[in-house]
């Protein structure tokens, strides 16, 4: 699929996807959310990608939401069609077995907060600016910003949030838990392609099922989560992954990863 919505890249072993529609602040139309979800895919079948970093082209919005254009145009049915085709895109996101950090530098609003918390974390510029507007429009979040903004900062906090539509800033994000870093603009992309990096150096399979362990477990008891971090951890010694790295670690240099799912663990 040629894309002229989103721009995807990849490099070193980490995959960049840009929103590419700067001119209406990257908002989200059917054709983005399609490519999205093309490149997803992409990215879901390429084992030499180890990280995925989303972020927004230009340096004014992530995303500034669903396009209202578009959405103004929907009857019931269409609408809901969208909702069905975005949130089945963001359930491919989150179903990733790599890490995904979202980079937002910028409005990540409405549809663009909600794909940044179904990201692993957020990175944000100074100048990000987060907020569920939807009930300024009279509709409410529908790519699954009423679930995952409450597990995320708790329920009080998101339907604050929810019911105001309000904005808050980098700063407030991440006070309220959303937000793991805030960074000057211009260091933003530097700050995530270096965690990102960090991320590709560790190893492939125990990557994966850090990222399972914690994604399975939030949905369940402690003792059946724990019992998933036992499945979890004993995949991991069945690969060639935690020999090395042990080894390396007694033999005092750096590990040298290799671990892959297609040639077994
Ligand atoms: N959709 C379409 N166009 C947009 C959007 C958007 N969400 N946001 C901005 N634009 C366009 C503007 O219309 C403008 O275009 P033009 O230059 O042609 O007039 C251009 O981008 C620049 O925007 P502004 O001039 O408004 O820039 P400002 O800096 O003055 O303001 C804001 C920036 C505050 C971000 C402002 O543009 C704004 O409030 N945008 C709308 C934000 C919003 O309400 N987003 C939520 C949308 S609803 C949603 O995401 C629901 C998701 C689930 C859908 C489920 C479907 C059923």
């Amino acid at each position: 699929m040629a894309y002229e919505n989103i721009i995807y890249e990849i490099q070193n072993a980490i995959a960049m996807i840009t929103f590419n529609r700067p001119k209406a602040l990257n908002a989200l139309n059917g054709a983005l959310i399609d490519e999205l979800s093309d490149a997803l895919d992409n990215v879901a079948g390429n084992e030499d990608i180890k990280v995925l970093i989303l972020t927004g082209a230009g340096d004014k919005s992530f995303v500034a939401g669903a396009d209202i254009t578009e959405l103004a145009t929907f009857n019931p049915l269409q609408g809901k069609l969208f909702s069905e085709k975005g949130q089945s895109t963001i359930f491919k996101l989150q179903a990733l077995s790599i890490p995904v950090i979202a980079a937002v530098n910028g409005f990540a609003l409405g549809g663009g907060s909600e794909i940044a918390l179904a990201c692993d974390f957020i990175y944000a510029s100074e100048n990000a600016k987060f907020g569920l507007p939807e009930i300024t429009l009279g509709i409410i979040p529908g790519f699954g910003g009423t679930q995952r903004l409450p597990r995320l900062i708790g329920t009080n906090a998101a339907k604050e949030l929810i019911f105001t539509g309000k904005m808050i800033s980098a700063d407030e994000a991440q006070a309220l838990g959303m937000v793991n870093q805030v960074c000057p603009a211009d260091a933003l992309m530097v700050q995530a392609q270096k965690t990102a990096q960090t991320i590709a150096s560790r190893g492939r399979v125990s990557l994966r099922a850090a990222k399972q362990a914690v994604n399975r477990g939030m949905n369940v008891d402690i003792v059946t989560g724990c019992q998933i971090e036992v499945e979890a951890f004993s995949l991991c010694m069945a690969s060639p992954d935690a020999k090395e790295g042990t080894s390396a670690f007694l033999e005092k240099r750096k590990a040298e990863f290799k671990g892959s799912f297609t040639s077994g663990v």
